[in-house]
């Protein structure tokens, strides 16, 4: 499988820059890309990435995308005196010439296209592209937006033409509705298409009915387009995961695709002149994470849009971070509780529970943060981790997430709200009354496939982040209800949680699902252990009853149109 984390970038690409004053305009800075680097140097990622060269793309390849007419009027602008360059840029909506924007262009889809190519030969395992001008914007005849060429489109065509790909994803979190993308691919069932972009009923900028929510394809493309308009604002972190987990995710897993692509602005994020939203850039760590489980993990980031300098490299910083695997940092700002001062009383309960063989060992030094997870055998799941809980809330944790996979002779008590056990079984457990903190979840796994996914994201993930465990605990008990690849997306995605401390504890000999679980956990991609399939009407209700009982106590459950995205 492959490893590895590129990184394209290419000084050449400041050299596009605005020569007048244009208030519209003023924004796409030079900067952008260089503050980007320097950040990435200074937190030591760049030596750490796989460093591939950038390209200039071949004009056949622009015109994957883009007509002869729209490419020769931007080759004819390399020569052009800036009074002439003035006129034609007047001809497009948001757009600047430099005599270097066309060169500038050709590296920004060459490298889009070095990144594709360098993640589908098995180079690497995924990559960013720094590039200027962004893409998202342009159309088959006109730039757009700052944006002279469709860098991810091309991408996407690229991708299909020479690696025969049939099933594309493109997230688009930048702040605008990347409409070029969106018209390009309107009527291709082989690209999805997500964006989510500031709205506000068609009042912000580019201000089209095409990017409302009932805009989601046409002909053969008819449901491959999928538009989230924020009507509002001050969008956060739990809006951003909400409609992960609601909205793309589920459609994602659905679609199977084979590579995804992001484009990937962070005008989405605080600070932001255009966005205006609350983001922090621990978001995209967590958007990064979880797209980096589709696909088996083969992702491509491209540069979009980011316009405050400081949360924009601080954004770069996370999902280069995340795509070179290491933990996910928590999305509050929250301190970890002050350990130091209960070390010795470890060390004593320690002794008395020598006994239960080398859990606590590795519990212990997740507790003490020397490693980040850990996995312990044990004959008897339950009770290990009926230990380990107590441990751990003694230690000084203040909220331990639990989800126990199988059946459980001992139910722990959960009633100081410092534990919350989600136990995933396949029958009603009868004597055991749910409350906020113990909360059953009867469940078998689709004999077709994997359906567990959808309680995945729709049950298990929102009430995890509402509580923001700061360690969890994953109990794989007998006769447990999933199989691999369901505990296996589990262990993935609960990783984005309690800064990635997790300790496993499994009863089951099965040397495939030990094995299976230790990949998960040192952050390898997706084994192909199958298809994910749809959930069933009974299976899909019984994960809406399930929110509608308990969405009040764990607020990320809340889903409707009303309470959760738009908050009218
Ligand atoms: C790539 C990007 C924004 C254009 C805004 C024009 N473009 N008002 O973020
Ligand atoms: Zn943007």
């Amino acid at each position: 499988m492959a490893s590895g984390t590129a990184l394209i970038y290419d000084e050449e690409m400041t050299t596009h820059k605005l020569l007048w004053s244009d208030p519209v305009c003023d924004i796409e800075v030079p900067e952008r890309l260089s503050s980007s680097y320097e950040q990435l140097k200074c937190y030591h990622l760049v030596e750490r990435c796989v460093r591939v060269p950038v390209r200039e793309a071949s004009e056949e390849e622009i015109l994957l995308v883009h007509s002869s007419e729209h490419l020769e009027v931007a080759k004819s602008t390399q020569t052009m005196n800036e009074e002439e360059l003035k006129r034609v840029s007047g001809n497009y909506d948001a757009f600047f010439f430099h005599q270097n924007t066309y060169r500038c262009a050709r590296l920004a889809v060459g490298a889009t296209l070095q990144l594709v190519d360098a993640v589908m030969s098995g180079k690497v395992c995924n990559g960013m592209a720094l590039v200027r001008p962004p893409g998202h914007h342009s159309q088959r005849n006109a730039a757009n937006g700052f944006c002279l060429f469709n860098n991810v489109a091309i991408a996407a065509e690229y991708a299909k033409l020479k690696y025969g790909l049939k099933r594309i994803l493109i997230v688009d979190w930048d702040v605008h509705h990347g409409q070029g993308t969106q018209y390009i691919f309107e009527e291709d069932p082989s690209v999805l298409y997500f964006s989510w972009h500031r709205y506000e009923h068609q009042q912000f900028w580019p201000s089209l009915t095409e990017s409302d929510y009932d805009a989601v394809g046409l002909g053969k493309g008819k449901g491959f387009n999928i538009n989230l308009p924020w009507n509002k604002v001050g969008m956060g972190n739990s809006d951003y995961l909400a409609v992960f987990f609601h909205v793309l995710l589920p459609a994602a897993f659905e679609f199977d695709p084979e590579l995804v692509i992001v484009s990937s602005g962070y005008d989405s994020g605080i600070g932001d002149p255009e966005g205006q939203m609350n983001a922090t850039p621990e978001v995209f760590a967590h958007l990064t994470h979880f797209l980096m489980q589709l696909a088996n993990g083969k992702l491509c980031v491209i540069l979009e849009g980011g316009y405050h300098l400081k949360s924009l490299s601080e954004s770069v910083c996370m999902t280069v971070k995340t795509l070179l695997g290491d933990p996910v940092p928590e999305i509050t700002g929250e301190m970890a509780p002050c350990l130091s001062g209960l070390y010795a009383d470890l060390v004593k309960e320690d002794k008395t529970l020598l006994s239960l063989g080398s859990m606590l060992a590795i519990l212990d030094k997740i507790l003490k943060k020397e490693v980040c997870n850990g996995i312990a055998q044990s004959p008897t799941a339950s009770v290990s981790v009926a230990v380990a809980l107590r441990h751990s809330v003694r230690f000084g944790f203040q909220r331990v997430l639990c989800v126990f996979v199988g059946d459980m002779q001992i139910i722990p008590n959960t009633d100081d709200g410092k534990i919350l056990m989600i136990h995933i079984c396949e029958k009603e457990q009868s004597g055991k009354t749910s409350s906020k903190h113990y909360i059953p979840l009867n469940w078998k796994e689709d004999a077709e496939g994997n359906d567990f996914f959808s309680a995945v994201l729709g049950f298990i993930l929102p009430v995890a982040y509402s509580y923001r465990p700061d360690l969890t605990v994953i109990g794989i008990g007998p006769n447990r209800s999933l199989g691999i690849s369901g505990i296996f997306l589990l262990f993935t995605l609960l990783q984005g949680l309690a800064e990635s401390r997790i300790l496993a504890v499994i009863e089951d000999k099965e040397i495939n699902l030990m094995q299976s679980v230790a990949k998960a956990l040192v952050g390898a991609s997706t084994p192909n252990f199958g298809t994910y399939v749809p959930p069933s009407q009974e299976k899909a209700n019984k994960i809406k009853i399930l929110r509608d009982q308990f969405q009040q106590q764990w607020k990320m459950l809340q889903c409707s149109v009303k309470e959760g995205i738009s908050r009218n």
